[in-house]
């Protein structure tokens, strides 16, 4: 049956997206495991008083504790993601808090144009708030139905899945909304700013 395990195979490759882009973006190979990438060592707990902190150009700064952010509404959807490093993988069904929960309730001003996203650990990540302000991004508690492990960013990350995964944090503990760009930790040194799979905006 290996003729028919190489023919799905290629299917998966050959699919396309709604918009006609190819599914896999150009440059990327697919996995079924889920890989560690992680500057920082991997934090085992919550910090005690941990708050989601969304702050800068916002009308309504927050300060939500961990029990405040629990309580707010839920939502799932699945995702590919794709990191940098050329691994992408398909149907990720993620839960969480849907990012505009956070943007109803803060009220980004109109001189907020982008957004840094906050690691307890230290790490960063900017991207541009009409790329944070979208359909598929939430700050994520689950995937495939488990609480996400200390690894993968648990107990609270951000998802941003169409850009790559660098930019969808780890660790999350706050949402800093900005007049002007600023980059990130890998930013700086040397993977791109923007961070579109499908143009293989990998590096500066
Ligand atoms: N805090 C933090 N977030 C991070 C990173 C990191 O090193 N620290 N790495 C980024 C990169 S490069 C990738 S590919 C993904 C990896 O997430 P995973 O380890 O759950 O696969 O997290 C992103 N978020
Ligand atoms: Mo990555």
């Amino acid at each position: 049956m290996q003729w028919f395990g190489k023919k799905s195979a290629q299917r998966a490759l050959d699919e396309k997206r709604p918009d006609g882009k190819d599914r896999l973006p150009p440059g990327q190979y697919l996995t079924k495991k889920w890989p560690v990438l992680s500057y920082e060592r991997t934090p085992q707990q919550l910090p005690t008083d941990w708050q989601l902190k969304v702050t800068g150009k916002v009308e309504h700064p927050l300060e939500l504790t961990w029990e405040e952010f629990l309580a707010l509404p839920r939502a799932t959807f699945t995702a590919d993601i794709h990191c940098v490093t050329t691994w992408s993988r398909y149907d990720n069904t993620w839960e969480g808090v849907h990012i505009r929960e956070i943007l109803r309730r803060a009220k980004p001003l109109p001189s907020a144009t982008f957004v840094t996203a906050h690691s307890w650990t230290g790490y960063t990540t900017n991207l541009p708030l009409a790329d944070l302000d979208d359909d598929d991004v939430m700050i994520a508690l689950k995937h495939d139905g488990q609480d996400l492990e200390p690894q993968h960013g648990g107990p609270v990350r951000l998802l941003v899945p169409k850009l790559y995964f660098y930019k969808s944090a780890k660790w999350l503990d706050g949402l800093e909304f900005m007049e002007r760009d600023r980059p990130g930790f890998w930013e700086q040194r040397g993977y791109h700013n923007h961070a579109d799979p499908w143009t293989e905006e990998r590096y500066w």
